[in-house]
């Protein structure tokens, strides 16, 4: 069998046209490197039509050669080509897989936030607490003594109809009011004192626009050698101002309490109209005997403050029942 230089001409064209229709419509790196390797490679088709110059008169082959060189290097830039449109195609497809809109509304999750009655809470502790004042905390059940006989209420006192309260079968009573934590407070420890009880508080009232039957008060007690109504009133104009904002009128209205002597009713001056926001008092004799403290050495002042009182006032809710519906159109307004 004879070859001749036309037949590897022909050849060698018709392996490059053949090779550079495979490689353009290769889709895959995968095969691309098949094809380098069926065209290229040392056993390749190159290397097979090659093969065939041993047969060709001398003066022909560098023809041939240089030929072949052209076509080796048009297949590997065919190939480098590919692999770089491939590469390109396959960041390109990524890119649009992982497309992120930007312009998309963002998810929004419910967010949690503090209930008006303990923020009003906070805000009411951390006064008195700048104060000097430090946060003292009991039990919600107490007993008979705790929560009125110590406070010189006795069994027979007309304020236990007034405070109707709710008794427990065991004889023992939810708490009307966080006295007596303060109570508790002095048994365990001697003055100087002076300490702040918020807490919720229990009575037997007839649900209504301004009262429930589970409400908070914060009640505050200082016992110190000394200590005089003036400081009492310095006390409580002081607090009210910090937590109304601006200058107030304080008014103290004579009244009467078992556990404190004497006793008065304050209100302040808001929004032209006069409000009652607490009772308070020097706290009575007998009171201080009851928890061993010498009334002749110490004397004492006390206040108690209704906390949903001062959070209707600050953010203008016209029922105290809105603050335990649960109600979240409610809610989220603070
Ligand atoms: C009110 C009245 C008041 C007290 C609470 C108190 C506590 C001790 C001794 C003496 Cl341990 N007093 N607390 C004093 C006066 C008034 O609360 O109208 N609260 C809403």
């Amino acid at each position: 069998m004879t070859t001749t230089l036309n037949d590897l001409e022909t050849q060698l064209v018709a392996l490059k046209k053949e090779a550079a229709t495979a490689i353009a419509s290769a889709d895959t790196l995968e095969q691309l490197e098949q094809l380098r390797v069926n065209y290229l490679g040392k056993k390749g088709q190159l290397s097979q039509v090659l093969r065939g110059m041993g047969k060709l008169a001398a003066e022909d082959r560098p023809r041939i050669g240089s030929l072949a060189n052209e076509v080796k290097e048009s297949l590997q830039e065919n190939l480098e080509h590919r692999i770089k449109d491939l590469n390109a195609a396959q960041i390109q497809a990524q890119l649009e897989a992982e497309t992120l809109d930007v312009t998309m509304p963002a998810v929004y999750r419910p967010q949690g936030r503090l209930h008006p009655i303990n923020s009003t809470i906070d805000r009411m502790v951390d006064i008195f607490v700048g104060l000097g004042y430090t946060v003292a905390q009991g039990p919600e059940m107490e007993t008979d003594y705790y929560n009125f006989e110590a406070l010189n209420t006795p069994p027979e006192h007309p304020a236990r109809d007034m405070q109707d309260t709710f008794y427990l079968p065991d004889g023992n009573v939810m708490r009307t009011q966080t006295s007596s934590v303060q109570i508790r407070y002095m048994e365990e420890n001697e003055p100087p004192i002076r300490i702040v009880s918020p807490g919720r508080c229990y009575r037997r009232d007839t649900v209504d626009a301004t009262h429930a039957a589970v409400f908070h008060q914060l009640e505050i007690l200082a016992v110190d050698e000394g200590l005089t109504f003036t400081h009492l009133k310095g006390t409580l104009k002081e607090f009210l101002q910090e937590m109304f904002g601006e200058e107030l009128e304080v008014r103290f209205r004579a009244s009467y309490f078992p556990f404190t002597e004497p006793s008065a009713e304050v209100d302040v001056r808001w929004r032209g109209k006069w409000l009652e926001v607490m009772g308070c008092g020097m706290v009575d004799p007998n009171v201080m005997k009851a928890v061993g403290y010498d009334p002749e050495v110490y004397t004492g002042f006390a206040a108690g403050l209704g906390i949903e009182r001062f959070a209707m006032v600050l953010h203008q809710i016209d029922d105290i029942r809105r603050l335990y519906s649960s109600d979240l159109r409610f809610l989220q307004q603070f």
